[in-house]
């Protein structure tokens, strides 16, 4: 289980597999430095972002799935570890974020599909939907996409939400957390926000 979580009530929760840049995008959201990496399982505890003031923690997970130089009993430790910590708190998680990297996504979805295995970030997914967690799909990387539309709308449909992606876009949020370019998924955020009357904690994601 992962130590050091500060005790606050609301949390809101970086999750995917390793590589696909949830450390970057929580630089960007936050404008603190965090330890990002080419290689996959460059974070290997929890990054938090604490405000005791406002009650408030963001926190972005070590990635599951492939890591680099890691043996295959470690990563599912580390797996669950990640099903623990968010179990465990989902009363505090007021939104997930889960993040995939687009232009990965679905030859990975396409390949465990065709084992006959459930891919992670699918079966991840339906993990957060049972725990009843509002969830975003960051799908990152967009600038690495060569027919984008058709791209989301695979990845859309492969998680249960038929395409055309743009009417999930309450979900789906395709982004750019190296250039910064991440006004979808702040905007879903920024609704999700309000609507759960909390305003106070729209100052995070502008
Ligand atoms: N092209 C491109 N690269 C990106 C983008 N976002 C992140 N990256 C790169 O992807 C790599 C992995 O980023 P990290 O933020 O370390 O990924 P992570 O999900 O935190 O990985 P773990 O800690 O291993 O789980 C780095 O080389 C980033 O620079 C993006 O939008 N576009
Ligand atoms: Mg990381």
């Amino acid at each position: 289980m992962f130590q050091g979580r500060p005790n606050r009530d609301s949390e809101i929760i970086l999750v995917g597999r390793s590589n696909v840049g949830k450390s970057t995008l929580m630089r960007r959201i936050t404008g603190r430095s965090f330890k990002t990496g080419k290689k996959p399982g460059v974070t290997r505890k929890p990054n938090f972002y604490d405000s005791p003031k406002y009650n408030f923690l963001l926190t972005d997970l070590p990635g599951f799935g492939f890591m680099s130089g890691v043996e295959t009993t470690y990563r599912e430790t580390i797996k669950t570890d990640i099903v623990q910590y968010v179990e465990s708190n989902s009363n505090s998680i007021m939104a997930a974020i889960l993040v995939i990297d687009g232009n990965s996504a679905m030859e990975i979805i396409k390949r465990h599909f065709s084992r006959g295995d459930l891919p992670h970030d699918i079966d991840f997914y339906n993990f957060l939907i049972d725990l009843e967690l509002p969830v975003i799909i960051a799908i990152n990387k967009i600038d690495k996409i060569t027919n984008l539309d058709a791209t989301l709308d695979d990845i859309s449909h492969s998680f249960g939400l038929p395409p055309p992606w743009k009417q999930w876009s309450d979900v789906i949020a395709p982004i750019n957390a190296k250039k910064g370019e991440i006004s979808p998924m702040i905007s879903i955020l920024q609704n999700l926000l309000h609507e759960s009357k909390r305003d106070d904690l729209l100052q995070f994601f502008k």
